[in-house]
């Protein structure tokens, strides 16, 4: 069967990985882009060819199997709603869905069954999370987390193309000895850290590292695993880096880690440091795992573990995860809204 698939979002970082994801998967399709009006008209690679990208209207999803989302919360929040109602499956890029208790937050290799009970929704989760939780599951599955202590190393990707032109036009400005001009983010992220990602809550953490709490423990169907994060944005243009020191109730050795880590689906251990490997954002960008290494014991307590943990935030953090959503429903056939 060739799915009807919509792409919602298709001229942005995101969704331009979203199609060339269907392509590089041979996900058995025929694909409308879609775009808000500015960009209604304009052309997107898609195969051997180009798509014309069409205009995001209410009653677009007519005949439509599924709907990739990834236009931003406000178009979700509309827009997804209505795609269900006309009988297509939405996977949502966005945060808008992911914390409602009614729709699945998904990373297939973790918990691929909560998509059993989508109502036409599924949620695609943050680029961060994704990539923590792929590598801690197998983990939590032998030895229990009761804590994790993430930092994030982010690339600028993740705040979409506007922000990858900025990173770009700093370096060279900066270099040429004319000024920053910052639009995108706060600072200048040239040749610098910012330690804001999102904006700032009332608990003084950012909402991208809450999003870290909230969705690792929902994912996993684990409320009891503790966490707090640390996410800063580096000028790396490809690939979330993450330093994270996970507690266990159970022993696990840095050798056990790897043993199991070496069997786990989407991860790849990269973790040879006399040979100077181990993951970087230039390793993961461009690759579909998620790379961990460093892995060594925390000497501080008890049942600790260090690890660095790297993927590429635009296709396992975002655009592949969603693909690997959809190719679980077709296994499954659910790739059908419940009437
Ligand atoms: P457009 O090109 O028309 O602005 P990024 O995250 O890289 O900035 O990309 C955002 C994507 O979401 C773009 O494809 C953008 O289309 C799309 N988009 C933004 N707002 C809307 C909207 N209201 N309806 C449909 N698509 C939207
Ligand atoms: C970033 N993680 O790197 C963000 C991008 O909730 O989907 C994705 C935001 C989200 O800026």
């Amino acid at each position: 069967k060739q799915w009807k698939v919509a792409v919602v979002g298709a001229t942005g970082a995101v969704g331009r990985e979203m199609l060339k994801t269907l392509e590089q998967r041979e996900f058995p399709c025929e694909v409308t882009p879609f775009s808000s009006s500015r960009s209604a008209g304009s052309k997107v690679p898609f195969r051997d060819g180009e798509l014309t990208v069409k205009e995001l209207k209410e009653d677009s999803f007519k005949g439509f199997d599924l709907a990739l989302f990834s236009a931003g919360g406000g178009t979700s929040l509309k827009f997804a709603p209505l795609a269900a109602q006309q009988g297509c499956v939405v996977v949502d890029n966005s945060s808008a869905w992911r914390m409602d208790p009614k729709i699945p937050l998904v990373v297939p290799e973790v918990n691929a069954h909560d998509l059993e009970w989508h109502p036409g929704i599924i949620a695609n989760p943050n680029c961060s999370t994704i990539q923590m939780v792929v590598v801690l599951k197998p983990l939590h599955d032998v030895a229990t987390i009761k804590r994790v202590v993430v930092s994030t190393y982010q690339a600028v990707s993740g705040t979409g193309q506007k922000a990858i032109v900025e990173l770009e036009n700093q370096v060279r400005r900066l270099m040429s000895g004319h000024e920053a001009n910052p639009e995108v983010y706060p600072h200048q992220i040239a040749f610098n850290c910012l330690p804001q990602i999102d904006v700032f809550l009332e608990n003084e953490y950012t909402k991208e590292e809450m999003k870290m709490v909230h969705e690792t423990q929902k994912i996993m169907g684990d409320d009891s695993i503790k966490v707090t994060a640390t996410a800063v944005r580096v000028p790396v243009f490809y690939g979330h880096s993450e330093s994270v020191n996970v507690e266990f109730e159970k022993p696990i050795t840095p050798q056990g880690a790897r043993a199991i880590l070496s069997q786990a689906p989407g991860v790849r251990v990269f973790d040879n440091p006399s040979e100077k490997i181990y993951p970087m954002a230039i390793v993961a960008a461009g690759e579909d795992d998620t790379f961990v290494g460093r892995i060594r014991k925390d000497e501080t307590i008890d049942n600790g573990l260090n690890m660095w943990i790297v993927a590429d935030n635009i296709r396992k953090g975002a655009a592949l995860n969603a693909v690997q959503i959809a190719e679980e429903l077709v296994r499954r056939e659910l790739l059908r809204v419940k009437k």
